[in-house]
């Protein structure tokens, strides 16, 4: 395993010890990306969220090929909903709301069809999931503790939504003493305008939470460094 590759990115250049780094998939739910579950509930066209699940496709197959740690995590709640802040299941005045019935279950609820990771990024054994009842993957879960008993120190960071989990995900870690570099194809938004700025705002000041690069940067750091094959950068694997 190399000590340290290289990808293109703004606003300067990544450079990471594979090792070292994990691959953190954010909310891939079919909650998020489907119709019928919490994302719709909240007035969003989810079908904007689609061109994510190729890019994030590739890149999972090369990840494990590469044979590196891959985390998921899961916005959700108790069956309880006992870990729901009442102001969260009020927000937005919607005649649904979470924990109520909908197509896919019960709505953002540990457990039910619509809380599992879409089919095409389902995780693999051993894999760690992080299930998490707010918009940040650190705050009320392990997820820093699993990545500093792996002596992780960066993460590529990928999933739904831009300016919501991931940019909140990207904080938390910034502020923890992680360096983020998050996949602009492999991540994705309801709305184009929040995508640009939830982009901008993390590579702007010199990169004042992380990094924005491009997943065939990535790949090709990977393959250059004879970690993954030709099949899994065309999508075959
Ligand atoms: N609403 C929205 O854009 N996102 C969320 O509520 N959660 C995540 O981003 N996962």
């Amino acid at each position: 395993m190399p000590d340290s590759l290289s990808v293109a990115a703004e606003p300067y250049t990544f450079a990471f010890d594979p090792a070292q780094t994990a691959l953190l998939i954010i909310d891939m739910q079919r909650d998020f990306l489907e119709p019928g579950g919490f994302g719709e509930m909240l007035g969003n066209d989810v079908s904007q969220l689609r061109r994510t699940v190729g890019p994030n496709r590739r890149l999972l197959a090369a990840w494990r090929e590469a044979g590196l740690l891959a985390i998921h995590t899961r916005e959700g709640h108790r069956p309880d909903l006992a870990d729901l802040p009442p102001a969260k299941r009020v927000r937005g005045r919607s005649a649904t709301t979470i924990g109520d019935q909908g197509p896919m279950g019960r709505i953002l609820v540990r457990g039910e069809p619509g809380h599992d990771i879409i089919a095409e990024l389902a995780p693999a054994p051993g894999e760690p999931v992080i299930d998490k009842p707010g918009k940040g993957a650190f705050w009320a879960t392990d997820l820093h503790a699993i990545l500093q008993h792996r002596d992780i120190r960066r993460l590529v960071v990928t999933g739904v939504t831009t300016e919501v989990c991931v940019n909140t995900t990207v904080r938390e870690a910034n502020d923890r003493g992680y360096e983020c570099l998050v996949l602009e194809d492999c991540v994705g938004s309801y709305f184009p305008e929040f995508q640009a700025a939830g982009l901008a705002m993390i590579k702007a000041q010199g990169g004042i939470f992380g990094w924005v690069g491009h997943s065939a940067a990535l790949l090709a750091a990977l393959a250059g460094a004879g970690l993954v094959t030709q099949p899994a950068l065309q999508g075959a694997a």
